[in-house]
C-alpha cells in the first residue's frame, strides 16, 4: 500500500457498524455487503473528484489558501503533478474507493504552448495508468477543463472566436484520448463557459448551434478511435456564466433531441446544480431517468441559504434516499457511478479531513440505499402509485391510452356518466412512512 502523504491512516478505513464511535470507520458502508442482488460498491460506484480532493488548497476569492497540501510542495510544476498523482492513489486506497474522475489539467499542467501542455498529459497519463495497475484503481470519467484557461473567457464550443473553437476541440480530442487510455468509463462534458452574460453581445442561436457542432465532433471522433465509454453531459443553470446553455436535465434533452445527439448521450446530475437551478436534486434525477438518460451523479450538497455552487459532501439522509430510490428503480446507473463532486470547508484544514468528508458521504448515501431498497421491496410506494393511477387500467383509460378516443368521444363519455370523485393524493401519509424508514 502506498504511505507517504496521509500517515495517520495506516490501514485501510473499515466498516465497524453502526455502533462504532471510531470517527475513522465506515458506520453503513459495507463494501461488499450484499443489497438486493448487488453488493453495495457495486450499486454506489464511489468515485473521488480529483480536482477537489487534491488541488483544493482552500482558496476563495476574500483570502489566501488555509489548506497545507504536502503533495503540492514542490516548485517543479511536473513533479508536483507527480507527487499530487501519488497522493491521490495512496488516498484511494486507503478510503478504499474503486473509482477516481479527473480534468485534464487538473493530473497535468499547461505548458508554455499547447504541444507542451499535450505531452505533459501524455506523460502524466502513463504515471495514471501504472498507478491505476498496481491499485486496481479505475476511472469513472475523464473531462476537459475548457474553462479555467483565459482564452475560454468567452466560452470554448461557444466562443464567438473560431480559433478558440479549434483550440477546444483540439483539447477535447487530447482529453477523449487521455480517458480511452486509461481506460474511463464515461467521459463528461460540462459547459464550464458555455453559455453568456449579456445578450446584447451575444448570438445565442448560432452559440447553440456551434455547442451542437462542436459535440457532434465528439461523437464523430469516438466512433473513429472506437472509444467505448459513455458521453455525458453535466447540467448546471449559471456560474461562471450568468446563463448556461445546458441549464437543466429537461433543458438538456431538449438540446440533444434538437440537435439529433439524443442516442449519443446520457446526463451527469448535479444534486447543488439542480438546487442552484432551483429544483431538487430528485427532481433532476427524475427527469433524467425517466427519458431513460440518468448516467452518473456528482453526489454533493448545496446550502439553500447561498447562491453558489457550495459543492458539499452529501450527508442529508433524505437526499440521499430519495436518489437512490430514482437510482434503483431504473436498476443501477450501469456505466455510471456516485462521484463525490465536493470539497472540504475552508475552515477544514488538514489532509485528515479529506477523509471525514468522503467517509460522511459514503455512509449517507450507504444508509441512502438501505432505506431505499427497504422502501422499495416493500412495495409501499409501487401499490400506492398503481392505486393512484388505477382508472387508466379501465376501459375509458385504456382507450385514452390506445389513442381509440378524441375530444368528441370523451365529451360524450362525461356527458353520459357521473361526475368523477376526488381521490385523496395521502400526500403526508406517504411522507410519514418514509420518515418511518429512515431510522
Ligand atoms: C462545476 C462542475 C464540474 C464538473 C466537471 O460546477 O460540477 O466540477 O463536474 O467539469
Ligand atoms: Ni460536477
Ligand atoms: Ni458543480
Amino acid at each position: 500500500m502506498l504511505n507517504k502523504y496521509f500517515p495517520e491512516i495506516q490501514k485501510p478505513v473499515e466498516y465497524e457498524g453502526k455502533d462504532s464511535k471510531n470517527p475513522l470507520a465506515f458506520k453503513y458502508y459495507n463494501k461488499n455487503q450484499k443489497v438486493g442482488n448487488k453488493t453495495m460498491a457495486e450499486h454506489l460506484r464511489i468515485a473521488v473528484a480529483f480536482w477537489h480532493t487534491f488541488m483544493g488548497d482552500g482558496q476563495d476569492m476574500f483570502g489566501a489558501p488555509t489548506f497545507v497540501c504536502p503533495w503540492r510542495a514542490s516548485s517543479n510544476p511536473m513533479k508536483r503533478a507527480e507527487e499530487t498523482l501519488e497522493a491521490a492513489f495512496e488516498f484511494f486506497q486507503k478510503l478504499g474507493v474503486d473509482y477516481y474522475c479527473f480534468h485534464d489539467r487538473d493530473i497535468a499542467p499547461e505548458g508554455e504552448t499547447f504541444a507542451e501542455s499535450c505531452k505533459n498529459l501524455e506523460k502524466m497519463v502513463q504515471l495514471a495508468k501504472k498507478l491505476q495497475n498496481e491499485t486496481g484503481v479505475k476511472l469513472l470519467w475523464g473531462t476537459a477543463n475548457l474553462f479555467s484557461n483565459p482564452i475560454y473567457a468567452q466560452g470554448a464550443a461557444t466562443s464567438p472566436d473560431a480559433r478558440v473553437f479549434a483550440t477546444a476541440a483540439a483539447q477535447v480530442k487530447h482529453a477523449i484520448d487521455a480517458t480511452q487510455e486509461l481506460g474511463g468509463e464515461n467521459y463528461v462534458f460540462w459547459g464550464g463557459r458555455e453559455g453568456y452574460e449579456n445578450l446584447l453581445n451575444t448570438n445565442l442561436q448560432f452559440e447553440q448551434e456551434q455547442l451542437a457542432r462542436f459535440l457532434h465532433m465528439a461523437v464523430e471522433y469516438k466512433k473513429k478511435i472506437g472509444f467505448e465509454g459513455q458521453f455525458l453531459i453535466e447540467p448546471k443553470p449559471a456560474e461562471p456564466m450568468k446563463h448556461q446553455y445546458d441549464s437543466t436535465a429537461a433543458t438538456t434533452l431538449y438540446f440533444l433531441s434538437r440537435y439529433g445527439l439524443l442516442d449519443h448521450f446520457k446526463l451527469n446530475i448535479e444534486a447543488n446544480h439542480a438546487t442552484l437551478a432551483g429544483n431538487t436534486f430528485e427532481h433532476e434525477l427524475t427527469v433524467a431517468s425517466a427519458a431513460g438518460k440518468l448516467g452518473s451523479v456528482d453526489a454533493n450538497r448545496g446550502d439553500l441559504l447561498l447562491g453558489w455552487d457550495t459543492d458539499q459532501f452529501p450527508t442529508d439522509l433524505y437526499s440521499t434516499t430519495f436518489a437512490m430510490l430514482v437510482i434503483l428503480r431504473q436498476n443501477g446507473l450501469g456505466k455510471g457511478g456516485l462521484n463525490f463532486d465536493a470539497k472540504v470547508r475552508r475552515t477544514s484544514t488538514d489532509p485528515i479531513d479529506l477523509f471525514y468528508g468522503h467517509i460522511g458521504g459514503m455512509d449517507a448515501f450507504a444508509r441512502g440505499l438501505l432505506i431505499a431498497h427497504r422502501i422499495l421491496e416493500d412495495k409501499i410506494l409501487d401499490s400506492f402509485l398503481e392505486e393512484r393511477y388505477a382508472t387508466f387500467k379501465e376501459e375509458l383509460g385504456q382507450s385514452i391510452i390506445a389513442g381509440k378516443v378524441g375530444f368528441e368521444e370523451l365529451d360524450a363519455w362525461v356527458q353520459n356518466n357521473p361526475t368523477p370523485t376526488v381521490k385523496s393524493g395521502r400526500i403526508e401519509l406517504l411522507e410519514n412512512i418514509i420518515n418511518s424508514y429512515i431510522v
